[in-house]
């Protein structure tokens, strides 16, 4: 007899990005004429940059011939690639060698799988509101309770991040196990300082925690004295895993690229350096074929300096996107955080008006749909995050009606 696993029950919504979806479809259809804008998810509208195409259709070519054809590669992902990952870390000051490179399909996989290395009873910190991903995959890995009345999962360690401590957690007060960290930050849009996360790296290394680091929005952040990698900070390379994407910065968010460095000196507590490492690979090379060659090839392209040239471009693209927000939503007299290191927009609902409301308001008035801050933890509560990742006619559109229709 089948049983199910009783963690999932649990979880007490759906995962919040089809959620989002699932009201803004109603909305269409109780409203058909109305002209949706939506600045909700984070996904990215740009095309693919030139150097990128003509890599992927290179690739695409090379299996056309039985000379060129390649079937299965290294689960841990192609020699160039990883190669390529690890010098972007050499050019930002940090050490991260080939080996220590894992591709993957992407952040969101990794982010969720790296716990399965780790003992189902750690304690796990997570900022709070984050990437939601962290905390279900807590959920259904059984490593919770169930949610209390404060909206948090009993036996999980949240670190409010709020307006008074410019979104960056203090040190959690007790010892916890695995910390999960997100830089630039999504919703929040806040990007740790050095020595913020120097604190981490001691507290982690002191505990013998290990702090998995996630910095999709690494090339976001234009502010040059801000750290773009965990491994900038000395000491993280024992205690910290990083994770990181080709989603928002190369436009990957459907061709699907992401990687993990999971360092040879990272230790636990019960662990010699090198054995997680070796956890990762074993765990990868059983679960997970590889990413897609076609889309490695891609991904070196992108890493290319003609590449990085171009992508930066549509970063760059899209941080103006961020810029034109900011500037309406202040003119609106609304307080707003993010958008200047980072893609997202975080903005503080008015006085009296929660954030499923303000989703309402928002969607009801302008036909804009955003993202409510509780869908990221308590205390994302009373706030609302916007997405700088749309084309820029929505952009100037949505800016546009929230300047003339937004009732505040
Ligand atoms: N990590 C962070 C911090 C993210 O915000 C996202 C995407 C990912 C990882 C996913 O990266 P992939 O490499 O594409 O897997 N966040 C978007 C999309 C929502 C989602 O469910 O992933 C967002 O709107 O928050």
């Amino acid at each position: 007899m089948a049983k199910i696993n009783p963690a999932y029950r649990r979880l007490t919504a759906g995962y919040l990005f089809p959620e989002i979806a699932r009201r803004t479809r109603e909305f269409q259809a109780a409203h058909p004429d109305a002209a949706i804008l939506r600045l909700g998810i984070g996904d990215t509208t740009e095309p693919l940059v030139p150097e990128i195409i003509s890599s992927l259709h290179t690739a695409v070519d090379q299996l056309a011939t039985r000379e060129t054809y390649s079937g299965y590669g290294d689960s841990e992902g192609q020699t160039p690639l990883r190669q390529a990952i690890a010098d972007l870390y050499t050019s930002l000051g940090a050490e991260v060698k080939m080996e220590d490179v894992f591709v993957s399909d992407g952040a969101k996989s990794d982010s969720s799988n790296i716990q399965s290395i780790f003992a189902t009873d750690s304690l796990v910190a997570v900022q709070d509101p984050a990437y939601p991903v962290y905390v279900d995959s807590n959920v259904m890995s059984g490593r919770t309770g169930t949610k209390n009345d404060l909206g948090q999962y009993e036996g999980l360690h949240y670190m409010p991040c709020t307006a008074e401590n410019g979104f960056f957690p203090e040190l959690p007060d007790r010892k916890v196990d695995l910390i999960y960290l997100c830089s630039p930050n999504n919703p929040t849009g806040a990007v740790a300082t050095r020595d913020q996360l120097t604190a981490f790296v001691e507290y982690a290394r002191k505990h013998k925690a290990v702090i998995l680091f996630d910095s999709a929005y690494a090339d976001f952040i234009t502010d040059p004295g801000l750290p773009r990698s965990i491994y900038e900070i000395p000491g993280a390379r024992e205690c910290a895993i990083e994770i990181n994407s080709f989603s928002k910065s190369a436009g990957f968010t459907g061709v699907r690229l992401g990687w993990s460095i999971v360092p040879a000196e990272l230790s636990a507590e019960d662990s010699k350096p090198g054995e997680l490492h070796k956890m990762w690979t074993r765990r990868q090379n059983t679960f997970f074929n590889g990413a897609s060659n076609i889309v490695q090839a891609g991904g070196t392209a992108a890493l290319s300096p003609a590449g990085r040239e171009q992508t930066l471009a549509v970063v760059k693209f899209y941080m103006e996107n961020a810029a034109i927000i900011r500037a309406c939503l202040q003119e609106r007299g609304l307080t707003v955080f993010g958008g200047t290191n980072a893609p997202y927009v975080w903005l503080k609902t008015p006085e009296g008006i929660d954030s499923w409301s303000f989703f309402d308001k928002l969607l009801n008035e302008c036909n804009v749909v955003g993202t409510p801050g509780a869908g990221f933890g308590p205390s994302g509560e009373g706030y609302f995050r916007l997405s700088a990742f749309g084309r820029r006619e929505n952009i100037l559109a949505a800016t546009e009606r929230i300047r003339t229709q937004l009732v505040l």
